[in-house]
């Protein structure tokens, strides 16, 4: 059944079953979408503009629909041909698979992070869930590359460096990934002895009990002791690190 044919099924629906039919549509289209890549985008559109609850009422979906300018069912099988929606969607919301390779431990992760960076004395750990994934190093390469993070705009406090790094851990979590080991961390930066300044970014453990850091306005990925990237400061410190 394509989607028209779907949406044709669902005129004229005794309002008393309208709860039920709405469940069984929102069901429908999802199975649409896993059968027919070409109608993954459509899909995701109208689940996210229109889905109530896990449900699509067929009166809403409709409205929707003439939004976009399909005001029939057969515009928007003209649409669906006309657009790959199975690619569009992949570069609007890819989809990937991470290796889960080892697994480690709130104490095995604390000791990593603790031999490997430079740390404050009052350096503070939150941890969310209790065993993280590392990554393989071509898997954090890949998320990086794929994440949207780094291409949006840098505004001083309303989007700055706290924010760029928040949003990489959360991107990694919307896409279901929410207990590989990636974590949001502040640093202190020291010139002479003196505190010059403060920043946010992001660290990773990787597979073989490394730990890199991770500056998501750019992707790069360093050694947590590199000082070829330090700047106008001479030491950076872990001050917070939050899983
Ligand atoms: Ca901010």
């Amino acid at each position: 059944m394509n989607l028209v044919e779907l949406l044709k099924s669902y005129e004229g629906v005794n309002p008393f079953d309208s709860v039920r039919k709405a469940h069984q549509l929102a069901q429908d289209l999802q199975e649409l979408a896993d059968a027919n890549p070409r109608w993954r985008f459509i899909v995701w559109l109208i689940e996210r503009a229109v889905m109530k609850r896990g449900m699509v009422f067929p009166d809403d979906l409709r409205a929707f629909l003439e939004t976009l300018g399909l005001r029939t069912y057969e515009d928007l099988e003209t649409w669906v041909n006309l657009v790959n929606g199975n690619e569009l969607l992949e570069v609007i919301n890819p989809t990937f698979e991470l290796t889960k390779a080892d697994v480690y431990g709130v104490d095995e992760i604390k000791q990593i992070i603790k031999d490997q960076v430079n740390a404050e004395s009052s350096l503070n750990f939150k941890f969310r869930d209790t065993m993280y994934y590392p990554f393989t190093e071509r898997d954090l390469r890949k998320v990086l590359d794929l994440s949207p993070i780094n291409k949006r705009r840098y505004v001083p406090e309303a989007h700055d460096c706290d924010d760029f790094a928040s949003e990489l851990k959360a991107w990694l979590s919307s896409k279901g990934y929410g207990n590989m080991a990636l974590a949001y961390i502040e640093v202190n930066r020291y010139s002479g002895g003196t505190r010059v300044g403060a920043h946010a970014l992001n660290l990773a453990v990787l597979t073989g009990r490394r730990a890199v850091f991770i500056e998501p306005q750019t992707d790069k990925i360093y050694d947590p002791k590199d000082s070829s990237v330090w700047g106008a400061w001479d030491v950076q410190k872990v001050r917070y690190v939050e899983f």
